[in-house]
């Protein structure tokens, strides 16, 4: 199976790439996790990025706070899909990375998902490995009918204490 790379800017941003890598290791999907940052070791990032096909990656995962360029910088050196988590800071909430790493212009795309949203990252990954690999193809469908089973469950609960 091909792995993921996950990339962060700093190991501040290492709580929100473990909300990325339990999900990767709930679908047992392999992967490499690095602190790269693209104004501190641009080199390394580019480095990285240059040889992820090759070395056997198949999505990447870019997460930075702030001006946040790390996922753009890292998709302008790979054809491998790269997909971009803002990272929320101190200041403006996220919404500085937020924007950072979605208003990519065209010709190199980010794929951004929501502020701190690591899970999902790693989700958006699996369904991109997923798409020529039908046993995890299966345990996204079995994912997705168990958390259905957990919303109808609170549903049931819910109304039985509102629907009389
Ligand atoms: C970004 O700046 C990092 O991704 C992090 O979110 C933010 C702050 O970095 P540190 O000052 O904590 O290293 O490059």
């Amino acid at each position: 199976m091909k792995k993921v790379g996950i990339v962060m800017g700093s190991d501040s941003d290492l709580p929100i790439i473990e909300k990325a890598t339990a999900m990767l290791d709930t679908l047992e999907i392999p992967y490499e996790v690095h602190v790269y940052s693209a104004h501190r070791t641009p080199v390394e990032a580019r480095d990285f990025a240059l040889s992820a096909r090759e070395n056997g990656f198949g999505a990447i995962i870019a997460a930075a706070g702030m001006a946040a360029h790390l996922a753009g910088a890292i998709a302008a050196n790979t054809t491998l899909p790269v997909i971009g988590i803002p990272c929320k800071s101190n200041t403006l909430d996220g919404v500085d990375a937020l924007y950072s790493t979605v208003q990519m212009p065209t010709g190199i795309p980010v794929a951004t998902v929501a502020i701190n949203g690591g899970a999902n990252a790693a989700l958006l990954c699996a369904q991109i490995i997923a798409v020529e690999d039908k046993d995890l193809a299966a345990k996204l469908d079995a994912k997705r009918a168990s958390d259905a089973a957990v919303v109808l469950e609170k549903d049931k609960k819910i109304s039985a204490q509102f629907n009389k």
